[in-house]
């Protein structure tokens, strides 16, 4: 597709419609939206542009729509795939302004955002009045629930409460054409044909612009237990996984990590935690509730469950402040790797008794390419995240034969039931290995539906497939 670039009649125009103050167009203003938290991959847009009510995203986008100009929505940037990359150049709508909590409803427990709020804060916003938004991504310091939607993202609690998919009941949308629509109704129901709001999330913005949020909030619970199990290998942790559930428990969250993860963030991030040299594997057990007798039953099940499989040792978080330390432990590791090697990051899931041959396979491909990978992960979900370290691979080999190390993980979690991510998304950087797990059949509904939202195919470009 050929696009056209921005012309000083075109940046005019767009000027008009938000104002000066909110057009970027020097390079080094440019800087902090030419990437996002994937590699080291910069795109660099001709302009970053950042409206602040849906008015005028329906006129940005009919604009850039009739001149044939590419628009890539953004939020936070804290994206795993690169999916807010401008790879076309074009416009880059910073949502940053978007920045509202317009209402949280304590009668029907639904809240209104806007995209650009900051997970956390609304996450804060609605515990002071006793309520839950369980959609918890390791970033939610810092990511906009604007950016969870278009990712379908997860985070450790979606074990037990579900992903983003089950908290979004509506969405205010801008199409390519101008129109504002509203995606669906406010309600927990829905059997009024084509499930709009389900399509719009996960599809990275490529299909419309996302302006207001429409959000379920349960009460929240008033105790948890944090416990960090450690077992003899990956082997023992994944396994016992499965047999948690089959207990009769479902823990708020089981979270997986290896003995690799661990040093590396004792090493570079300041966490302080006593690693026993037979301590191979975690896993990080959340269990909560309204109620200490049963929360405390749940963690003797789970108990019996850790010692049938190996487990060496329980520490239970017995203050705030460890509870705090052992989430930061498990948080700060993919940035951890990030801010401290060259490193490719792979989001994989699968059924959830198949971790322990996934983490084996992963294992056994490193081994054979030469690459050493750091692995965690919301197991609970069967969702692993694998690091991929170059440490003293070639840069030759790292350019060249990693992608075909890459290619083999994907295919033993196809392989194996799963699929690509689970809650990274597809992006740029993992829609070449999408043909593993999809059919042109597939390829050619998503070019269909993504026709019919987007003709002239401006939006976020070069992404997914
Ligand atoms: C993790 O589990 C995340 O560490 C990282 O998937 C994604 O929140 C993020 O940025
Ligand atoms: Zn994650």
């Amino acid at each position: 597709m050929d696009y056209n670039r921005i012309t000083p009649e075109i940046l005019f125009e767009i000027t008009a419609v938000v104002g000066n103050e909110n057009v970027l167009t020097q390079r080094s203003e440019m800087e902090n939206y030419s990437h996002d938290e994937t590699e080291d991959l910069h795109f660099y847009p001709e302009v970053v542009v950042k409206p602040a009510t849906p008015e005028q995203v329906s006129v940005l986008l009919k604009l850039c729509n009739q001149h044939l100009i590419p628009v890539t929505p953004r939020g936070a940037g804290t994206g795993l795939s690169g999916g807010a990359l401008p790879v076309k150049g074009g416009v880059l709508l910073a949502m940053e302004r978007f920045n509202r909590i317009i209402e949280i409803d304590e009668q029907s427990l639904q809240a209104t955002v806007e995209p650009g709020v900051i997970t956390e804060v609304f996450m804060n916003a609605v515990a002071q009045k006793g309520l839950l938004y369980p959609v918890d991504p390791a970033s939610k310091g810092s990511c906009f629930i604007g950016g969870n939607v278009s990712h379908g993202s997860g985070g450790p609690r979606v074990v037990k409460y579900g992903t983003i998919r089950e908290y979004i009941l509506n969405l205010q949308v801008v199409l390519t054409n101008g129109d504002i629509i509203w995606t669906g109704a406010n309600t927990l129901k829905y059997a009024s044909g084509y499930n709009l709001t389900q399509l719009m999330i996960g599809s990275e913005g490529t299909l419309g612009v996302v302006t207001k949020i429409v959000t379920k909030l349960i009460p929240a619970p008033t105790q948890d237990v944090l416990m960090l199990a450690s077992f003899p290998d990956n082997n023992a942790a994944c396994a016992a996984v499965s047999a948690i559930f089959r207990a009769g428990v479902v823990p708020s969250a089981l979270e997986f990590m290896e003995r690799r993860g661990v040093e590396w963030v004792i090493a570079h991030d300041g966490i302080v935690f006593d690693l026993k040299d037979d301590a191979g594997a975690f896993l990080l057990i959340e269990v909560d509730g309204t109620n200490q007798e049963q929360i405390f039953a749940e963690c003797e099940k789970i108990n019996v469950v850790l010692e049938e499989f190996g487990c060496k040792d329980v520490l239970f978080a017995d203050s705030s402040a460890q509870k705090e330390e052992l989430w930061r432990m498990r948080r700060v590791m993919g940035i951890s790797v990030k801010s401290n090697s060259v490193y490719k990051e792979e989001d994989t899931v699968v059924p959830r008794a198949e971790l322990p041959r996934l983490i084996k396979g992963i294992k056994e491909t490193g081994a054979r390419y030469g690459f050493e990978s750091v692995c965690y992960g919301h197991a609970g979900d069967g969702n692993l995240h694998v690091n991929i370290i170059k440490g003293g691979m070639s840069d030759e080999d790292w350019n060249t034969k990693l992608k075909d190390g890459i290619r083999e993980i994907f295919e033993l979690t196809v392989s194996l039931g799963g699929t690509l991510s689970g809650e990274h998304g597809i992006g740029l950087v993992q829609k070449e290995f999408m043909p593993i797990k999809y059919s042109e059949t597939h390829f050619s509904l998503m070019r269909s539906i993504k026709a019919v939202f987007d003709p002239k195919g401006i939006l976020n470009p070069g992404k997914i497939f």
